[in-house]
């Protein structure tokens, strides 16, 4: 099923020449933005000089401090008269990223949506409860005004309170949810603690899962505990917020819409391009972008391009799952480590719940807090022993080092409505 068929299946040479188009265009449109006039003085870069896809390169990154220090409308290249919304992304520390839209932005934001939905068989009969945060977070407007366009019935929960949720979902038979996977893995959860069998119950048939990076085990766990496919929906609010990449039917990698947006995988260390099909940061140029436009976007997420065919027809290249972001890495007793790889361990054992936390509080020490499954525990103290055991030996295959485990009981974790906040570094470095 096709949303746009003509652009989503564009032959390459016909794509890459909008891209190169589309990215003359939008380097016209930076010019004159002083952040990005004082870059191309200082590297002597005229406008002129972009003449095939491989210029790129000879433009400047932009990072988030960047947008941090120009915020609040530093980074405008339209008239603040012509911006229509205005989204803000956080991050850990300080000012917030002011991400403004003009009316086609957000135009193309429900449309790049509309695509995703539709690349997975969503129809105007489907019922769309999306289960993202409201608000300045992109997570839930961009995407319903996708399903809108798409001309689903949209129903705008937000996420957390189970008990309405519920409500909703059985009075109005919604088929398809867009949610955090940690909200998913809760809802899961909540939804076996209260008898429901989704399958027999529910009309839920597609849960588009993204927001907060997870594991493929932690997808099999969400499809199995509410009875439904996960597609995973990328997207950063720099970006749109979601529907800058998501999977097809085929559930193998997410399409990235690069008739919108330009990509390069490169070495986070040295900014150089990485090899086809190697493991680097996406780095993301906007192609259609009126309010904002940002060149080379660094944007920390280590991932992959999957360069051969879909089977689906379309010709925009995949990524491979993000494994993590390069400012995310954890370093403990020299070991780098990332969170996703804990995931994968703690996911694909029986016996574990859906939620857990990592705690770094001394300098080489790692304290993995996990919870069990509602099931997950016989009463006998010597077999919570042994499950601890194991998975503190799994996790030293998988990461090197030791960490502690301590097995808690379901539900007793905090559970956060937006993203989750999996470790918390308490270390003085
Ligand atoms: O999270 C936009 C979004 C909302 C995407 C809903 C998908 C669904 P930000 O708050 O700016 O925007 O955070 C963007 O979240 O750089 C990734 O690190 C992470 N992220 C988003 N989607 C995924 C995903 C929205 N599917 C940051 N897998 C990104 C892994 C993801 N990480």
């Amino acid at each position: 099923m096709f949303w746009d068929q003509q652009v989503e299946t564009a032959g390459r040479t016909e794509l890459e020449r909008l891209q190169l188009h589309r990215l003359q265009e939008t380097v016209r449109r930076v010019a004159h933005i002083p952040f990005y006039k004082q870059k191309f003085t200082e590297s002597g870069l005229k406008t002129g000089d972009i003449r095939s896809l491989d210029d790129v390169r000879r433009l400047p990154f932009t990072t988030s401090a960047d947008l941090r220090a120009n915020y609040p409308t530093g980074m405008l290249a339209v008239p603040l008269d012509d911006a229509l919304r205005l989204h803000t992304s956080s991050g850990t520390t300080g000012k917030p990223k002011a991400l403004f839209f003009s009316r086609k932005d957000v135009d193309n934001a429900a449309e790049l949506c509309a695509r995703s939905f539709v690349m997975t068989g969503v129809t105007k009969k489907d019922v769309f409860q999306n289960m993202m945060t409201y608000g300045l977070f992109t997570g839930a407007l961009v995407t319903h005004y996708g399903a809108e366009k798409v001309g689903c019935l949209v129903i705008p929960a937000g996420p957390g309170n189970s008990e309405r949720q519920l409500l909703l979902m059985q009075d109005f038979r919604t088929t398809f949810i867009h949610v955090t996977p940690s909200y998913a893995l809760y809802l899961a959860t909540f939804l076996e603690k209260h008898g429901i069998n989704p399958r027999r119950d529910l009309a839920l048939k597609k849960a588009f899962v993204g927001a907060e990076p997870y594991t493929e085990q932690t997808r099999l766990k969400i499809e199995q505990g509410l009875g439904l496919d996960v597609y995973n929906s990328y997207g950063l609010s720099e970006m749109n917020g979601p529907g800058v990449a998501f999977e097809c039917e085929r559930k193998n990698g997410m399409h990235l819409w690069e008739d919108h947006f330009l990509i390069e995988i490169i070495n986070p260390k040295t900014g150089e391009p990485v090899l086809d099909g190697e493991s680097g940061e996406l780095v993301m140029t906007t192609l259609c972008r009126e309010a904002m436009p940002l060149l080379r976007y660094r944007t920390r997420d280590i991932t992959s391009i999957i360069a051969e065919p879909c089977e689906c027809g379309r010709t925009h290249r995949r990524l491979n799952r993000i494994t993590g972001r390069s400012d995310y890495m954890l370093i403990v007793r020299g070991v780098n480590i990332y969170p996703q790889q804990v995931e994968r361990i703690l996911m694909s054992q029986p016996g574990i719940g859906s939620n857990y936390g990592i705690h770094l509080q001394v300098l080489y020490e790692m304290t993995g807090r996990v919870e069990l499954a509602q099931t997950g525990f016989d009463g006998q103290v010597e077999h919570l022993m042994s499950l601890q055991n194991h998975l503190a030996e799994k996790l030293r295959a998988e990461i090197l080092i030791k960490p502690q485990v301590r097995l808690v009981q379901p539900g007793t974790l905090p559970v956060s409505e937006g993203k989750a906040k999996r470790v918390v570094d308490n270390r003085k470095l």
